[in-house]
Protein backbone atom coordinates (compact mmCIF):
# COMPACT_ATOMS: atom_id res chain seq x y z
CA UNK A 1 0.00 0.00 0.00
CA UNK A 2 1.14 3.35 -1.22
CA UNK A 3 1.30 6.15 1.62
CA UNK A 4 -0.46 9.43 0.22
CA UNK A 5 1.64 12.54 0.49
CA UNK A 6 1.26 16.11 -0.85
CA UNK A 7 2.91 14.74 -4.34
CA UNK A 8 0.56 11.81 -4.50
CA UNK A 9 -2.05 12.08 -8.10
CA UNK A 10 -5.42 12.60 -7.17
CA UNK A 11 -8.57 11.18 -9.31
CA UNK A 12 -12.24 11.73 -8.75
CA UNK A 13 -14.41 8.90 -10.24
CA UNK A 14 -17.88 9.66 -10.75
CA UNK A 15 -20.50 7.04 -10.82
CA UNK A 16 -23.94 6.89 -11.64
CA UNK A 17 -25.62 3.95 -10.82
CA UNK A 18 -28.36 3.40 -13.54
CA UNK A 19 -29.59 -0.11 -13.01
CA UNK A 20 -28.27 -3.16 -10.38
CA UNK A 21 -24.90 -3.33 -9.27
CA UNK A 22 -22.38 -3.48 -12.33
CA UNK A 23 -21.85 0.69 -12.41
CA UNK A 24 -21.45 0.73 -8.55
CA UNK A 25 -19.27 -2.58 -9.26
CA UNK A 26 -16.67 -1.81 -11.64
CA UNK A 27 -16.29 1.70 -10.10
CA UNK A 28 -15.29 0.38 -6.45
CA UNK A 29 -13.48 -1.73 -8.22
CA UNK A 30 -11.44 0.53 -10.16
CA UNK A 31 -11.45 2.83 -7.08
CA UNK A 32 -9.93 0.23 -4.94
CA UNK A 33 -7.32 -1.14 -7.35
CA UNK A 34 -5.82 2.50 -7.94
CA UNK A 35 -5.98 3.30 -4.39
CA UNK A 36 -3.94 0.10 -3.61
CA UNK A 37 -1.90 -0.85 -6.35
CA UNK A 38 -0.80 2.62 -8.16
CA UNK A 39 -1.02 4.99 -4.75
CA UNK A 40 -3.73 7.32 -6.55
CA UNK A 41 -5.66 9.49 -4.20
CA UNK A 42 -9.18 8.68 -5.08
CA UNK A 43 -12.18 10.19 -4.27
CA UNK A 44 -15.64 8.49 -5.70
CA UNK A 45 -18.50 10.19 -6.17
CA UNK A 46 -21.85 8.16 -6.24
CA UNK A 47 -25.22 8.77 -6.27
CA UNK A 48 -27.06 5.54 -5.42
CA UNK A 49 -25.39 4.56 -1.57
CA UNK A 50 -27.96 1.74 -1.51
CA UNK A 51 -26.84 0.09 -3.99
CA UNK A 52 -23.35 0.43 -3.00
CA UNK A 53 -23.71 -1.09 0.49
CA UNK A 54 -25.05 -4.23 -1.23
CA UNK A 55 -21.96 -5.31 -2.36
CA UNK A 56 -19.97 -3.36 0.01
CA UNK A 57 -21.58 -3.93 3.58
CA UNK A 58 -18.96 -0.92 5.21
CA UNK A 59 -21.08 1.56 3.04
CA UNK A 60 -23.40 3.93 4.98
CA UNK A 61 -26.02 5.04 3.45
CA UNK A 62 -26.49 8.15 5.16
CA UNK A 63 -23.20 9.81 5.00
CA UNK A 64 -22.20 12.84 2.38
CA UNK A 65 -18.52 11.73 2.50
CA UNK A 66 -16.64 8.57 4.18
CA UNK A 67 -13.97 6.70 4.31
CA UNK A 68 -13.79 3.17 2.69
CA UNK A 69 -10.89 1.85 2.82
CA UNK A 70 -8.30 4.31 2.16
CA UNK A 71 -10.77 5.63 -0.77
CA UNK A 72 -13.14 8.85 0.12
CA UNK A 73 -16.53 8.03 -0.91
CA UNK A 74 -18.83 11.08 -1.78
CA UNK A 75 -22.22 11.25 -2.07
CA UNK A 76 -23.66 12.53 -5.71
CA UNK A 77 -26.99 13.72 -4.64
CA UNK A 78 -27.73 15.76 -7.61
CA UNK A 79 -25.53 18.63 -10.47
CA UNK A 80 -26.14 21.35 -8.19
CA UNK A 81 -22.19 21.16 -6.24
CA UNK A 82 -20.08 24.34 -5.82
CA UNK A 83 -16.56 24.01 -6.88
CA UNK A 84 -13.33 25.23 -7.24
CA UNK A 85 -10.10 24.74 -9.44
CA UNK A 86 -8.61 23.43 -6.08
CA UNK A 87 -11.50 21.01 -5.41
CA UNK A 88 -10.18 19.62 -8.93
CA UNK A 89 -8.69 16.29 -8.79
CA UNK A 90 -6.00 15.29 -12.01
CA UNK A 91 -7.50 12.71 -13.44
CA UNK A 92 -11.36 12.80 -13.59
CA UNK A 93 -13.28 10.03 -14.87
CA UNK A 94 -16.82 10.08 -15.89
CA UNK A 95 -18.07 6.83 -16.41
CA UNK A 96 -20.66 5.72 -18.81
CA UNK A 97 -20.60 8.99 -19.96
CA UNK A 98 -22.65 9.91 -16.27
CA UNK A 99 -22.27 14.20 -16.90
CA UNK A 100 -20.48 15.59 -13.89
CA UNK A 101 -21.87 18.25 -12.69
CA UNK A 102 -21.06 21.83 -14.39
CA UNK A 103 -19.73 23.78 -11.82
CA UNK A 104 -17.37 20.58 -11.63
CA UNK A 105 -16.61 21.09 -15.15
CA UNK A 106 -15.85 24.97 -15.13
CA UNK A 107 -13.76 24.46 -12.09
CA UNK A 108 -12.03 21.98 -14.44
CA UNK A 109 -11.40 24.75 -17.12
CA UNK A 110 -9.66 26.95 -14.50
CA UNK A 111 -7.20 24.70 -12.81
CA UNK A 112 -3.55 25.41 -14.52
CA UNK A 113 -2.98 22.80 -15.71
CA UNK A 114 -6.55 21.50 -16.56
CA UNK A 115 -7.35 17.53 -15.64
CA UNK A 116 -6.60 14.70 -17.80
CA UNK A 117 -10.60 14.07 -18.27
CA UNK A 118 -11.53 10.75 -19.65
CA UNK A 119 -14.99 8.91 -20.01
CA UNK A 120 -14.42 5.24 -19.18
CA UNK A 121 -17.21 3.35 -21.71
CA UNK A 122 -18.70 -0.14 -20.75
CA UNK A 123 -17.37 -3.50 -22.37
CA UNK A 124 -18.31 -4.61 -25.36
CA UNK A 125 -16.01 -6.91 -27.90
CA UNK A 126 -17.73 -4.77 -31.17
CA UNK A 127 -15.14 -4.41 -33.75
CA UNK A 128 -15.51 -0.74 -33.65
CA UNK A 129 -14.16 -0.36 -29.94
CA UNK A 130 -10.64 -0.36 -30.98
CA UNK A 131 -11.21 2.55 -33.42
CA UNK A 132 -12.67 4.50 -30.86
CA UNK A 133 -10.67 3.23 -27.49
CA UNK A 134 -8.45 6.77 -26.72
CA UNK A 135 -10.35 9.10 -29.30
CA UNK A 136 -10.18 12.82 -27.94
CA UNK A 137 -13.58 14.36 -27.82
CA UNK A 138 -12.82 18.87 -27.61
CA UNK A 139 -15.26 20.14 -25.25
CA UNK A 140 -16.42 23.78 -24.68
CA UNK A 141 -13.60 26.13 -22.51
CA UNK A 142 -10.57 24.48 -24.07
CA UNK A 143 -11.28 21.21 -22.26
CA UNK A 144 -10.81 17.75 -24.33
CA UNK A 145 -12.32 14.64 -23.15
CA UNK A 146 -10.92 10.95 -24.30
CA UNK A 147 -12.98 8.11 -24.74
CA UNK A 148 -11.29 4.78 -22.66
CA UNK A 149 -12.72 1.69 -23.48
CA UNK A 150 -12.69 -1.93 -21.97
CA UNK A 151 -11.81 -4.50 -24.13
CA UNK A 152 -10.85 -8.06 -25.32
CA UNK A 153 -7.88 -6.68 -27.57
CA UNK A 154 -4.49 -5.02 -27.22
CA UNK A 155 -5.98 -2.10 -29.13
CA UNK A 156 -8.46 -1.66 -26.22
CA UNK A 157 -8.20 -0.41 -22.31
CA UNK A 158 -8.28 -3.99 -21.46
CA UNK A 159 -10.22 -5.66 -18.39
CA UNK A 160 -9.99 -4.82 -14.84
CA UNK A 161 -7.88 -7.20 -13.34
CA UNK A 162 -6.54 -6.73 -9.57
CA UNK A 163 -2.61 -7.52 -9.25
CA UNK A 164 -2.50 -11.34 -7.46
CA UNK A 165 -6.12 -12.26 -7.93
CA UNK A 166 -5.01 -14.95 -10.32
CA UNK A 167 -2.66 -16.57 -7.87
CA UNK A 168 -5.45 -16.20 -4.81
CA UNK A 169 -8.19 -18.31 -7.03
CA UNK A 170 -5.50 -20.60 -7.89
CA UNK A 171 -4.49 -21.13 -4.41
CA UNK A 172 -8.39 -21.33 -3.44
CA UNK A 173 -9.17 -24.14 -6.41
CA UNK A 174 -6.12 -26.12 -4.92
CA UNK A 175 -7.47 -25.93 -1.19
CA UNK A 176 -10.43 -28.34 -0.70
CA UNK A 177 -10.65 -27.40 2.72
CA UNK A 178 -11.20 -23.48 1.80
CA UNK A 179 -13.61 -24.03 -0.46
CA UNK A 180 -15.84 -26.54 1.88
CA UNK A 181 -15.15 -24.26 4.60
CA UNK A 182 -16.57 -21.03 2.26
CA UNK A 183 -19.92 -23.21 0.68
CA UNK A 184 -20.75 -24.59 3.89
CA UNK A 185 -21.58 -21.34 5.56
CA UNK A 186 -24.26 -20.88 2.86
CA UNK A 187 -25.16 -24.27 4.35
CA UNK A 188 -24.04 -26.68 1.50
CA UNK A 189 -24.48 -30.25 2.33
CA UNK A 190 -21.20 -32.71 1.61
CA UNK A 191 -23.33 -34.44 -1.25
CA UNK A 192 -23.88 -30.81 -2.28
CA UNK A 193 -20.28 -30.53 -2.26
CA UNK A 194 -19.78 -33.62 -4.27
CA UNK A 195 -22.44 -32.70 -7.38
CA UNK A 196 -21.77 -30.31 -10.16
CA UNK A 197 -21.76 -26.99 -8.50
CA UNK A 198 -23.24 -23.91 -10.84
CA UNK A 199 -24.00 -20.33 -9.61
CA UNK A 200 -26.80 -18.71 -11.12
CA UNK A 201 -26.90 -15.20 -11.91
CA UNK A 202 -29.03 -13.62 -14.82
CA UNK A 203 -31.74 -10.53 -15.18
CA UNK A 204 -35.14 -11.79 -14.47
CA UNK A 205 -36.45 -12.91 -17.97
CA UNK A 206 -33.76 -15.67 -18.83
CA UNK A 207 -35.81 -19.12 -19.39
CA UNK A 208 -33.98 -20.71 -15.65
CA UNK A 209 -37.84 -22.50 -15.47
CA UNK A 210 -36.86 -24.54 -18.52
CA UNK A 211 -33.42 -25.48 -17.63
CA UNK A 212 -34.29 -26.14 -14.03
CA UNK A 213 -36.37 -29.21 -15.74
CA UNK A 214 -33.79 -29.81 -17.43
CA UNK A 215 -31.35 -30.38 -15.08
CA UNK A 216 -34.30 -31.67 -12.94
CA UNK A 217 -34.49 -34.76 -15.85
CA UNK A 218 -30.78 -35.02 -16.27
CA UNK A 219 -28.75 -38.40 -15.03
CA UNK A 220 -26.00 -36.05 -13.31
CA UNK A 221 -26.66 -34.52 -9.75
CA UNK A 222 -26.29 -30.48 -10.28
CA UNK A 223 -26.32 -28.20 -7.48
CA UNK A 224 -27.52 -24.43 -8.38
CA UNK A 225 -26.63 -21.71 -5.93
CA UNK A 226 -28.62 -18.31 -6.12
CA UNK A 227 -27.80 -15.03 -5.01
CA UNK A 228 -31.24 -14.22 -2.94
CA UNK A 229 -33.15 -11.98 -5.15
CA UNK A 230 -31.81 -13.57 -8.53
CA UNK A 231 -34.66 -15.37 -10.72
CA UNK A 232 -36.79 -15.04 -8.12
CA UNK A 233 -39.57 -16.61 -9.63
CA UNK A 234 -37.93 -19.29 -11.15
CA UNK A 235 -36.45 -19.79 -7.59
CA UNK A 236 -39.32 -19.66 -6.12
CA UNK A 237 -41.56 -21.74 -8.25
CA UNK A 238 -39.15 -24.36 -7.72
CA UNK A 239 -38.67 -24.37 -4.44
CA UNK A 240 -42.49 -24.24 -3.70
CA UNK A 241 -41.38 -21.32 -0.84
CA UNK A 242 -40.38 -17.94 -0.60
CA UNK A 243 -36.74 -17.35 -2.35
CA UNK A 244 -35.12 -16.11 0.84
CA UNK A 245 -31.43 -17.20 1.69
CA UNK A 246 -30.89 -20.28 3.22
CA UNK A 247 -33.94 -22.14 1.69
CA UNK A 248 -33.38 -24.98 -0.57
CA UNK A 249 -35.09 -27.72 -2.12
CA UNK A 250 -34.25 -30.73 -4.30
CA UNK A 251 -36.48 -32.61 -7.10
CA UNK A 252 -35.05 -35.01 -9.46
CA UNK A 253 -31.14 -35.12 -9.76
CA UNK A 254 -31.69 -31.09 -9.10
CA UNK A 255 -31.08 -29.18 -5.75
CA UNK A 256 -31.54 -25.41 -5.96
CA UNK A 257 -30.19 -23.41 -2.71
CA UNK A 258 -30.69 -19.94 -2.10
CA UNK A 259 -27.76 -17.80 -1.24
CA UNK A 260 -27.72 -14.19 0.16
CA UNK A 261 -26.08 -11.60 -1.92
CA UNK A 262 -22.63 -11.51 -0.36
CA UNK A 263 -20.07 -8.78 -0.68
CA UNK A 264 -17.92 -8.39 -3.96
CA UNK A 265 -14.59 -10.55 -2.96
CA UNK A 266 -17.19 -13.27 -1.66
CA UNK A 267 -18.59 -13.08 -5.12
CA UNK A 268 -15.41 -14.24 -6.64
CA UNK A 269 -14.97 -17.17 -4.30
CA UNK A 270 -18.38 -18.28 -5.22
CA UNK A 271 -17.14 -18.20 -9.26
CA UNK A 272 -14.27 -19.63 -8.02
CA UNK A 273 -15.54 -22.75 -5.95
CA UNK A 274 -18.23 -23.58 -8.96
CA UNK A 275 -18.21 -25.88 -11.67
CA UNK A 276 -20.08 -23.54 -14.04
CA UNK A 277 -21.07 -20.04 -13.51
CA UNK A 278 -24.14 -18.05 -15.05
CA UNK A 279 -22.89 -14.48 -15.00
CA UNK A 280 -24.76 -11.18 -16.62
CA UNK A 281 -23.92 -7.59 -17.29
CA UNK A 282 -20.37 -6.45 -17.15
CA UNK A 283 -18.74 -7.43 -13.53
CA UNK A 284 -19.53 -10.98 -13.39
CA UNK A 285 -18.66 -11.47 -16.91
CA UNK A 286 -15.59 -10.01 -16.20
CA UNK A 287 -14.49 -12.07 -13.12
CA UNK A 288 -16.21 -15.50 -14.46
CA UNK A 289 -13.70 -14.87 -17.08
CA UNK A 290 -10.85 -14.77 -14.48
CA UNK A 291 -12.24 -17.52 -12.60
CA UNK A 292 -10.95 -19.54 -15.29
CA UNK A 293 -13.93 -22.08 -15.20
CA UNK A 294 -16.65 -22.55 -17.83
CA UNK A 295 -19.33 -19.68 -17.45
CA UNK A 296 -22.52 -18.64 -19.73
CA UNK A 297 -23.28 -14.61 -20.10
CA UNK A 298 -26.93 -12.96 -19.54
CA UNK A 299 -26.14 -9.56 -21.55
CA UNK A 300 -28.00 -6.81 -19.97
CA UNK A 301 -30.93 -6.23 -22.32
CA UNK A 302 -30.98 -3.43 -24.73
CA UNK A 303 -33.78 -1.60 -27.11
CA UNK A 304 -33.83 -3.50 -30.72
CA UNK A 305 -31.91 -5.98 -29.87
CA UNK A 306 -28.60 -4.49 -29.55
CA UNK A 307 -27.43 -6.71 -27.20
CA UNK A 308 -27.78 -9.58 -29.46
CA UNK A 309 -25.10 -7.66 -31.61
CA UNK A 310 -22.78 -7.46 -28.94
CA UNK A 311 -23.24 -11.14 -27.13
CA UNK A 312 -22.31 -12.27 -30.98
CA UNK A 313 -19.29 -10.07 -31.38
CA UNK A 314 -18.26 -11.63 -27.80
CA UNK A 315 -19.04 -15.19 -28.76
CA UNK A 316 -17.10 -14.98 -32.29
CA UNK A 317 -13.69 -14.06 -30.00
CA UNK A 318 -14.49 -16.40 -27.09
CA UNK A 319 -16.70 -19.39 -28.71
CA UNK A 320 -16.48 -19.72 -32.57
CA UNK A 321 -14.49 -23.20 -32.07
CA UNK A 322 -17.36 -24.61 -29.59
CA UNK A 323 -20.95 -24.91 -30.99
CA UNK A 324 -22.41 -26.08 -28.06
CA UNK A 325 -20.97 -23.28 -26.07
CA UNK A 326 -22.45 -20.84 -28.71
CA UNK A 327 -25.67 -22.18 -28.94
CA UNK A 328 -26.26 -22.81 -25.60
CA UNK A 329 -25.16 -19.25 -25.03
CA UNK A 330 -27.65 -17.78 -28.02
CA UNK A 331 -31.14 -19.79 -26.56
CA UNK A 332 -30.10 -18.54 -23.02
CA UNK A 333 -30.34 -15.15 -24.12
CA UNK A 334 -33.37 -15.60 -26.42
CA UNK A 335 -30.98 -14.59 -29.37
CA UNK A 336 -31.70 -17.30 -31.75
CA UNK A 337 -34.00 -17.31 -34.55
CA UNK A 338 -35.99 -20.43 -33.11
CA UNK A 339 -39.26 -19.85 -30.57
CA UNK A 340 -37.85 -19.47 -26.82
CA UNK A 341 -40.56 -22.15 -26.14
CA UNK A 342 -39.69 -24.80 -28.79
CA UNK A 343 -36.00 -24.45 -27.71
CA UNK A 344 -35.03 -28.35 -26.23
CA UNK A 345 -32.87 -27.53 -23.23
CA UNK A 346 -32.40 -31.36 -22.26
CA UNK A 347 -30.76 -31.84 -26.00
CA UNK A 348 -28.81 -28.49 -25.13
CA UNK A 349 -27.66 -29.24 -21.88
CA UNK A 350 -26.25 -32.80 -23.00
CA UNK A 351 -24.19 -31.49 -25.58
CA UNK A 352 -22.78 -28.47 -23.68
CA UNK A 353 -21.80 -30.75 -20.25
CA UNK A 354 -19.79 -33.02 -22.88
CA UNK A 355 -18.06 -30.06 -23.79
CA UNK A 356 -17.13 -28.94 -20.55
CA UNK A 357 -13.96 -30.49 -20.34
CA UNK A 358 -13.10 -29.01 -23.54
CA UNK A 359 -14.57 -25.23 -22.84
CA UNK A 360 -12.52 -25.62 -19.49
CA UNK A 361 -9.05 -25.74 -21.18
CA UNK A 362 -10.20 -23.10 -23.84
CA UNK A 363 -11.09 -20.58 -20.27
CA UNK A 364 -7.54 -21.32 -19.53
CA UNK A 365 -6.06 -19.84 -22.80
CA UNK A 366 -8.31 -16.94 -22.83
CA UNK A 367 -6.92 -15.99 -19.45
CA UNK A 368 -3.61 -15.85 -21.29
CA UNK A 369 -4.72 -13.96 -24.45
CA UNK A 370 -6.56 -11.49 -22.03
CA UNK A 371 -3.49 -11.24 -19.68
CA UNK A 372 -1.37 -10.07 -22.50
CA UNK A 373 -3.46 -6.79 -23.12
CA UNK A 374 -2.33 -5.55 -19.49
CA UNK A 375 -4.78 -4.60 -16.89
CA UNK A 376 -7.82 -1.75 -17.47
CA UNK A 377 -6.15 0.38 -14.19
CA UNK A 378 -2.16 -0.05 -15.24
CA UNK A 379 -3.63 1.21 -19.13
CA UNK A 380 -5.64 4.06 -18.05
CA UNK A 381 -2.95 5.54 -16.02
CA UNK A 382 -0.24 5.14 -18.72
CA UNK A 383 -2.70 7.09 -20.89
CA UNK A 384 -3.79 9.36 -18.44
CA UNK A 385 0.53 10.09 -18.48
CA UNK A 386 0.33 10.84 -22.35
CA UNK A 387 -2.46 13.25 -22.66
CA UNK A 388 -1.52 14.86 -19.26
O1 LIG B 1 -25.90 -6.05 -11.61
P1 LIG B 1 -25.63 -6.04 -13.06
O2 LIG B 1 -26.74 -6.40 -13.91
O3 LIG B 1 -25.10 -4.64 -13.43
C1 LIG B 1 -25.02 -3.90 -14.61
C2 LIG B 1 -25.97 -2.76 -14.51
O4 LIG B 1 -27.26 -3.21 -14.80
C3 LIG B 1 -25.53 -1.68 -15.41
O5 LIG B 1 -26.47 -0.62 -15.51
C4 LIG B 1 -25.18 -2.17 -16.76
O6 LIG B 1 -24.46 -1.16 -17.36
C5 LIG B 1 -24.27 -3.36 -16.66
O7 LIG B 1 -24.82 -4.37 -15.84
C6 LIG B 1 -23.95 -3.94 -18.02
O8 LIG B 1 -24.41 -7.05 -13.39
P2 LIG B 1 -22.82 -6.95 -13.16
O9 LIG B 1 -22.22 -5.97 -14.11
O10 LIG B 1 -22.33 -8.31 -13.22
O11 LIG B 1 -22.63 -6.39 -11.70
C7 LIG B 1 -22.94 -7.13 -10.56
C8 LIG B 1 -22.03 -6.73 -9.41
O12 LIG B 1 -22.55 -7.26 -8.21
C9 LIG B 1 -20.62 -7.27 -9.56
O13 LIG B 1 -19.70 -6.29 -9.09
C10 LIG B 1 -20.59 -8.46 -8.63
C11 LIG B 1 -21.53 -8.01 -7.55
N1 LIG B 1 -22.17 -9.08 -6.77
C12 LIG B 1 -21.86 -9.16 -5.42
O14 LIG B 1 -21.05 -8.38 -4.91
N2 LIG B 1 -22.50 -10.12 -4.68
C13 LIG B 1 -23.38 -11.02 -5.21
O15 LIG B 1 -23.92 -11.87 -4.47
C14 LIG B 1 -23.65 -10.93 -6.60
C15 LIG B 1 -24.61 -11.90 -7.26
C16 LIG B 1 -23.03 -9.95 -7.36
Amino acid sequence: MHPRNHQTTSLALFCKVVDNYGDIGICWRLARQLEQEHGIAVTLWVDDLQSFQRICPEVAIDLEVQQIGTVTVRHWPDQNGVFTASDVADIVIEFFACNIPPAYIAAMAERVPHPVWLNLEGLSAEAWVEGCHALPSPQSRSLTKYFFFPGFTSKTGGLLLESGLLQQRQAFQHDQAAITAFLGRFGVTPSEMASTKISLFCYPQAPAPALFKAWQNGGKAITCLVPEGVAADAVEAFLGQTAQAGASASRGALTVRVLPFIPQPDYDKLLWACDLNFVRGEDSFVRAQWAGRPFIWHIYPQDEDLHHVKLNAFLQRYAATTESLAEFSLSWNEATKEDAQAVDWAALWLQFEADLPKIAIMATDWQQQMLANGDLASNLLKFAKTVA
